[in-house]
């Protein structure tokens, strides 16, 4: 909604029906183990310690956002925490994470990094010669596929010769796990973990579903039937498995877990209104962060009070 009011800018990825995946990974792991993934991260992120309000100041471009609103959507971050992102071109960042498992060896700290990517992503080069490096240097890395079935537009089978992607690694050992379910996910990773300790690289395919299109501005329907989201809503959804799990197991009431819900959407309304009220970043930001000092003055100034940016004398087109 709040990119149709045209709040929210430039790409937007729900992940709506993939909630398991960041929960379960998150019970299993802690903030030590690194993790980087793709664009899809705004649960991935509030799983890492970003806040909601964090998140929601990021989609609308506002100076209170998980990086000060410079990111947006798809550039979600936290080193505090060891999440390093949000990354927008698919596959690049799964080189990164084999590099942060190097890191992880290298101070023999004792944890790994979770490295997060798509079934659509999977067929790229850079994902085997990933493998190959943290193969042959044993690195503690988890390499962690959202299977969500799609990837922009293409369902699995019609990009992938091979859709068993927990087989893809070779000579790395897969694991397949429902990633619809919070238990399976959180038992899956303290598994590869282990392992990724002990014996090296492994690759967990998490089985999971995307209920949205691609992006905002794919309906998501042109390339599955709404029967089959239906479906999957009704026999699969993450969130409804785990009220089905504490009501049956009594530890908790439907009516305590929908008093509990209220109480949730009541705190998220208030992050979103927090998050508008939240300021733009200030011009200055455009260069910040971007050269070790800053961009100097030597070439550009800017005439704050008309807002616009002034180009020295004989630099255009630089
Ligand atoms: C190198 C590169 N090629 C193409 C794109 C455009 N693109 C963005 S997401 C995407 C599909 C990726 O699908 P998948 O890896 O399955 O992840 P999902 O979106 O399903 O989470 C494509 C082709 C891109 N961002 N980067």
């Amino acid at each position: 909604m709040l990119y149709k009011q045209k709040l929210a800018r430039g790409f937007l990825h729900l992940a709506d029906g993939q909630e398991a995946v960041p929960v379960g990974l998150e019970a299993a792991s802690s903030y030590k183990d690194s993790l980087i993934q793709t664009y899809r991260d705004h649960c991935t992120a509030v799983g890492r310690g970003v806040t909601v309000k964090e998140v929601f100041a990021e989609l609308l471009g506002r100076v209170d956002g998980a990086v000060r609103g410079l990111g947006g959507s798809m550039h979600l971050y936290k080193a505090e925490n060891n999440f390093y992102g949000g990354m927008g071109i698919v596959g690049t960042h799964v080189p990164l994470g084999a590099g942060l498992a190097f890191a992880h060896k290298y101070r023999k700290d004792g944890c790994v990094s979770f490295t997060l990517y798509g079934d659509g992503a999977a067929n790229q080069g850079q994902i085997s010669e990933a493998i190959n490096m943290s193969a042959l240097w044993n690195l503690p890395v988890v390499f962690v596929v959202e299977n969500n079935h799609f990837g922009m537009g293409t369902s699995q089978d019609r990009a992938s010769k091979s859709a068993r992607f927990y087989t893809r690694g070779d000579y790395i050992p897969g694991l397949w796990v429902d990633g619809m379910d919070v238990l399976a996910v959180k038992n899956g990773i303290a598994f590869a973990r282990q392992h990724a300790l002990e014996h090296g690289p492994i690759i967990v395919e998490m089985d999971t579903y995307r209920y949205h299109g691609h992006s905002i501005s794919d309906p998501g329907s042109s390339y599955r039937t709404r029967d089959e989201i239906q479906g999957v809503r009704r026999a699969r959804d993450p969130i409804e498995h785990v009220r089905t799990l504490l009501t049956e197991f009594k530890m908790a009431s439907s009516s305590e877990l929908k008093q509990l819900e209220r109480k949730l959407k009541k705190g998220v309304q208030d992050d979103i209104e927090a998050a508008k009220q939240s300021a733009e970043p200030p011009i200055e930001d455009l260069w910040n962060n971007i050269y070790r000092d800053g961009l100097g003055a030597q070439f550009r100034n800017i005439d704050s009070t008309r807002n616009k940016i002034q180009l020295p004398q004989g630099s255009a087109g630089r």
